[in-house]
């Protein structure tokens, strides 16, 4: 006799539980949380770095570090004022909701109104595993080159917003802004694509009121 337990379901189910769980207790607080993913490099903490700035005498940020090792992502982003709770996840390649609920359980929510993950860097692994947040944030950048919308159809299709970031090198990359996001909006004509660059400001307020923080 052979007996088949199909445990990439039962985990995919007990995290969905989970995720759902973290989304009505947000919502009892009313908290938004956007979980913020992307390919290594392409600007997740830059971006954190940057509301972190902008909002740290008005808003009260709490950011859920995801990476394989290290603490340099939570280190960066906590000197502008934001709490940030870093989560290593030795070889796993995005985070799960247990491991939200876990670093949630470890603050008093009544001391935030805006809570960002970042996922760990990847543009493949995060977009299948629901952590409870409200907006799924791709974040994709000009020097992945042009193709990068075409390559990552399901991360796009489960993502709610993206962001084309640091067009301020677009021209070096010898990429054209317009014709990308032109030809991702035929693609995926669900999603919005924010041009943005963390070092020139562009198309960042556009962003904070698309995700709520304006
Ligand atoms: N020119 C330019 N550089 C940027 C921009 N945004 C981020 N960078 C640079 O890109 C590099 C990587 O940025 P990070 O914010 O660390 O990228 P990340 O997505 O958090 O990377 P991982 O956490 O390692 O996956 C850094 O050197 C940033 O200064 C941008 O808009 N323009
Ligand atoms: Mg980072």
């Amino acid at each position: 006799m052979v007996l088949r337990i199909d445990i990439d379901k039962k985990i995919s189910e007990a995290n969905d539980q989970i995720a759902e769980r973290i989304r009505s207790k947000l919502k009892e607080y009313n908290i938004p949380m956007v979980d913020i993913m992307g390919s290594v490099g392409s600007g997740k903490t830059s971006i954190l770095e940057y509301f972190s700035k902008k909002y740290e005498n008005t808003r009260k940020l709490l950011v859920i570090n995801g990476d394989l090792a290290t603490d340099i992502d939570a280190q960066r982003i906590s000197q502008f004022g934001s709490t940030c709770i870093q989560i290593n996840t030795g070889r796993g390649c995005h985070l799960f909701a247990f491991q939200i609920e876990t670093a949630l359980k470890s603050v008093d929510l009544n001391d935030f109104n805006f809570i960002f993950v970042e996922n760990v860097g990847n543009l493949i692994c995060p977009s299948s595993t629901d952590v409870g947040a409200g907006i799924k944030l791709v974040v994709t950048s000009v020097t992945e080159g042009p193709y990068v919308f075409r390559k990552h159809p399901i991360t796009f299709k489960m993502g709610n917003l993206a962001v084309l970031n640091k067009i301020d090198l677009a021209s070096i990359m010898e990429i054209n802004v317009n014709s990308i996001i032109f030809g991702a909006n035929e693609l995926y004509p669900q999603l919005p694509i924010i041009p943005t660059s963390t070092k020139t400001g562009e198309g960042m307020d556009t962003l904070a009121k698309k995700i709520g923080l304006e």
